[in-house]
């Protein structure tokens, strides 16, 4: 893997070099900050799943899928107008947010430009999936401060801003490398569970973690107005502490409401029942790797979700 990694690494280098220096730096910005790269890396497993292998080609699919994730950190941080992400200043902080849209959509070209190259299903799986991230953040944006927000719209919205496109990056390392659909469809229902334990995690972390351990004050999304699924089950409870809690949120919250927020929600058991809802997910992943073999490769994809949601877990969990 560490040299399927380096061509990763140089693949997504090269697809963002313009003629223009200028572009080319604010472009390469967060891909040079570094980043996990996990989609290449499970378009990069999809295609080993194959008698090719991982291919250029099956690179470049990952290497599409990964900066259409950019170009939308891109947008989303001049939304949030973020200062900081992956421990460096955002394009939006440094250059402006103007140039940060710009190059935003420059990626999303670029994106565009590779996966015509690898032929019409791939191109049109990307476009529709760039639709489903939109629609994700959207969903996101019509319940902020929204007490009653239903916990369809959250998951609808994590399914879309997140899980879609760890579930393309899947399915296009799959049909890139030849794979038979009833494997394609496997990988593809692996990658979106695989997302949808990625985004629970990392919404029960914005909770629970401290401000170190985050770069940024615990409860977040709480003080954004974005009610995520621990924030949803305390409230469903209608118990005194979801008064409680329903009384605090609906607005803008100053620090020290953020911190009364966020107290109810660690002391009652929405956080291990949003625990409980992505061990589902975890069990959906496992479920798709049936039809994949036995391998190394495939007990490293077995293992993957459970390992991302031990990041979590507590003696409450
Ligand atoms: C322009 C394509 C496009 C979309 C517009 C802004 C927007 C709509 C969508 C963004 C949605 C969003 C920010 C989803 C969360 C993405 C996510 C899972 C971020 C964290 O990913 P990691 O941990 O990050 O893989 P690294 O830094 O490792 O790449």
């Amino acid at each position: 893997m560490d040299a399927d990694r380096e061509r990763i690494e140089a693949a997504m280098r090269a697809a963002v070099v313009t003629s223009d220096p200028y572009l080319t730096e604010i472009a390469s910005h967060l891909i040079v900050a570094g980043g996990k790269r996990l989609r290449p890396v499970l378009a990069v497993v999809a295609g080993q799943l194959s008698a090719v292998g991982a291919t250029d080609d099956v690179v470049q699919g990952g290497v599409a899928c990964e900066l259409v994730h950019l170009g939308s950190l891109y947008h989303d941080d001049v939304m949030d107008e973020a200062e900081t992400r992956r421990g460096v200043e955002t394009v939006n902080a440094r250059w402006g947010n103007l140039q940060a849209i710009l190059a935003g959509d420059f990626l999303l070209s670029r994106a565009s430009g590779i996966a015509a190259s690898l032929g019409t299903e791939v191109a049109g799986l990307l476009a529709r999936t760039i639709g489903w991230l939109c629609e994700g953040q959207i969903e996101e944006l019509r319940h902020t401060y929204d007490v009653e927000r239903p916990e369809e719209s959250y998951l609808a919205s994590i399914h879309g801003k997140t899980a879609s496109l760890y579930g393309t990056a899947a399915r296009i390392g799959g049909i890139v490398a030849g794979l038979d659909r009833d494997t394609i469809d496997a990988l593809t229902a692996y990658g979106n569970a695989y997302g949808m334990v990625f985004q629970v995690v990392d919404d029960v972390l914005d909770l629970t973690s401290t401000a170190a351990q985050l770069g940024k004050p615990a409860g977040h999304d709480l003080e954004e107005g974005v009610y995520t699924l621990p924030v949803l089950r305390t409230l469903a409870r209608g118990d005194a502490a979801a008064a409680d809690l329903r009384a605090l949120l609906g607005e803008p919250l100053d620090a020290e409401r953020r911190d009364l927020a966020l107290a109810i929600v660690r002391s009652g058991d929405g956080i291990a029942s949003a625990v409980e809802t992505a061990r589902g997910f975890v069990a959906e992943a496992v479920n798709a790797c049936d039809g994949f073999g036995e391998s190394p490769l495939v007990e490293a994809l077995r293992e993957a979700p459970a390992a991302l949601l031990s990041t979590v877990l507590t003696d409450a969990t």
